[in-house]
């Protein structure tokens, strides 16, 4: 019998569709469920995205090719170096014009759609090709960052994976609803050497967070070399919490966390805490200490300052307690040293901001708080720079121009708005990273709240404080204090896996959020965890998928 004869008979009719059917599915073309899933699980999650279904597979012959300026050009070589490490790949990347070549994977910065912002990006990944389109670079970086997470979690690991690099084919168009989304370090209570600070910036760059505050000074520690001012390093960078051996970044150092960070499209924000928090000055230089005598009880350690004296050094500080010490506004040296240091930091910081802490000033007369942080303002701005500070600066004569973060008080937060200031949010009780999870976590601290990773989710920036309108929301925060942090294990196990949700609550409108189908996409982050070797906290709220 001829085979088209066979096919015509009736009898043939269900092994010919048995053998459609698995052609269907051995269909080289067709995305595997794990791709799928990986496409509908990205974080932050973005505006819209829609899945068609097919494949694209990055090969050896796969090319990066990209459009536009120089940082163009460097994002396709961040890119490349992305790559290559699980892939074992050679990815040359070349400049080019037009459409995707076969094959290949386009960044361009040309024929972006205006609506997608500074930030945003298109991605569209067909059978053929990638094509990656955004308004300026930051967007193609933030989109290769999604790119990334539709490969498999072995992407991100630097040693040579035997995997099938598939990613589902559709397309995403997404941009962030706040301008600031950022993480915060606190190196002053534990010291954190410029490699930790540069992974930091790593985990933290894969969420799409695009700013590093840095807690550089405390009563604990003073971090950043400051060359008019030698001793603040010498000698308050020596010790921190517990008596450790503590360390300081000289200048050259700073630049090189701030030059890693810029090229992941991360703005460090350099934090000197005054005029309370700063004991470690008034260690380093007794000219700086008032010597003012605080009540004994129970703060042993606090009272020495008081004992040893008026421009005297102060003893240096190990132990937890805040807002003892203070600057003041009656010695000659104060206001020398406040200038040297702001004109010195703004120097190798090419970010547009300047923190000046303000918080916790208890020992700070209400009168001369105020004052200071309205000098503090002005000397920011004669360097150029934003003045960000804590909440409490909300009660001083602040501009519009000047950044307030909200940590616990409305009412400051509210005044600070009400002054026409942005407003960035931090809420304690919600996304300080250094509060337990529960009453089992290892380390943290409780006086906010038992924060779990869904409580820490759940909140929205723009209801958090029914006076203060969206408008003035510049972003939001999550702080690390560092007290009971000892190495960066801890670290890793207070931020993960809280960052990959302030990271989703800075990008994604509330309107779009859920925890019900957010913990099923963070779930799945558990692999990528892995591969990163973050030593997380495994939430039992969340289903992790391994
Ligand atoms: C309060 S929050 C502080 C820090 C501590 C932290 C510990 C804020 C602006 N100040 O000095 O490290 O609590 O959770």
């Amino acid at each position: 019998m001829r085979i088209p004869n066979l096919i015509k008979n009736p009898e043939f009719i269900p092994l010919l569709l048995l053998c459609l059917i698995m052609l269907q599915s051995c269909n080289t073309k067709t995305a595997s469920t794990e791709a799928t899933l990986r496409f509908n699980s990205v974080i932050p999650k973005p505006v819209s995205s829609v899945l068609e279904g097919n494949k694209f597979t990055l090969t050896e012959e796969t090319n990066i090719v990209f459009e536009g300026n120089e940082e163009v050009q460097q994002v396709a070589s961040y890119l490349s170096d992305k790559l290559k490490p699980a892939t074992g790949f050679d990815f040359n990347y070349n400049s080019s014009t037009g459409e995707a070549p076969k094959n290949s994977i386009l960044l361009t910065t040309t024929g972006a759609d205006g609506s997608l912002g500074d930030e945003g990006y298109e991605l569209t990944v067909s059978a053929s090709s990638i094509k990656l389109t955004a308004n300026k670079p930051a967007g193609l970086f933030f989109g290769i960052q999604t790119l990334a997470q539709l490969l498999p979690a072995k992407i991100e690991s630097d040693s040579i994976q035997d995997e099938a690099w598939e990613i589902a084919t559709g397309t995403i168009r997404d941009s962030p609803v706040y301008s600031w989304r950022g993480s915060m370090l606190d190196m002053a209570r534990h010291f954190l050497s410029v490699e930790e600070v540069k992974h930091y910036i790593d985990l933290i760059s894969l969420y799409k967070m695009n700013v590093l505050h840095l807690h550089l000074t405390d009563d604990q520690g003073w971090r950043i070399e400051i060359k008019s001012w030698p001793n603040l390093t010498v000698h308050g960078g020596t010790t921190q919490v517990g008596g450790g051996k503590g360390g300081f970044y000289t200048q050259e150092q700073y630049k090189e966390i701030v030059a890693y960070a810029q090229s992941r499209f991360i703005t460090i924000v350099p934090e000197i805490d005054m005029p309370s928090h700063i004991n470690a000055a008034l260690a380093s230089y007794g000219e700086l200490n008032p010597g003012i005598v605080v009540p004994k009880e129970g703060r042993m350690e606090i009272a020495i300052q008081g004992e040893l004296g008026k421009d005297k050094p102060t003893q240096l500080y190990t132990g937890t307690e805040v807002g003892f010490s203070t600057l003041s506004l009656n010695k000659p040296a104060t206001f020398k040293f406040v200038e040297d240091v702001i004109r010195e930091l703004s120097a190798i910081t090419p970010g547009p901001y300047i923190h000046i802490g303000g918080d916790e000033a208890k020992v700070t007369k209400k009168d001369d708080y105020i004052e200071f942080i309205n000098r503090f303002q002005k000397i920011v701005e004669a360097n150029g720079k934003i003045m960000v500070g804590w909440e409490e600066i909300g009660q001083a004569e602040i501009n519009s121009k000047s950044i307030a973060q909200f940590w616990d008080k409305e009412a400051w937060t509210e005044m600070a708005a009400s002054k026409g200031a942005r407003i960035l949010m931090s809420p304690s009780k919600n996304i300080y990273l250094d509060m337990k999870y529960d009453t089992a976590s290892r380390i943290g601290y409780k006086w906010a709240a038992y924060i779990e990773v869904d409580s820490a989710y759940k909140w929205k920036p723009e209801k958090k404080i029914p006076s203060v309108p969206k408008e003035s929301i510049i972003g939001v925060e999550a702080p690390l204090w560092g007290e009971t942090l000892k190495n960066f294990d801890d670290v890793e196990y207070l931020s993960f896996p809280r960052i990959p949700g302030a990271a989703e609550i800075g990008w994604t409108p509330s309107e779009n959020r859920s925890w019900n189908e957010y913990k099923i996409r963070l779930g799945n982050q558990a692999k990528r965890f892995k591969v990163l070797g973050i030593d997380y906290y495994r939430s039992p709220k969340v289903p992790w998928v391994d």
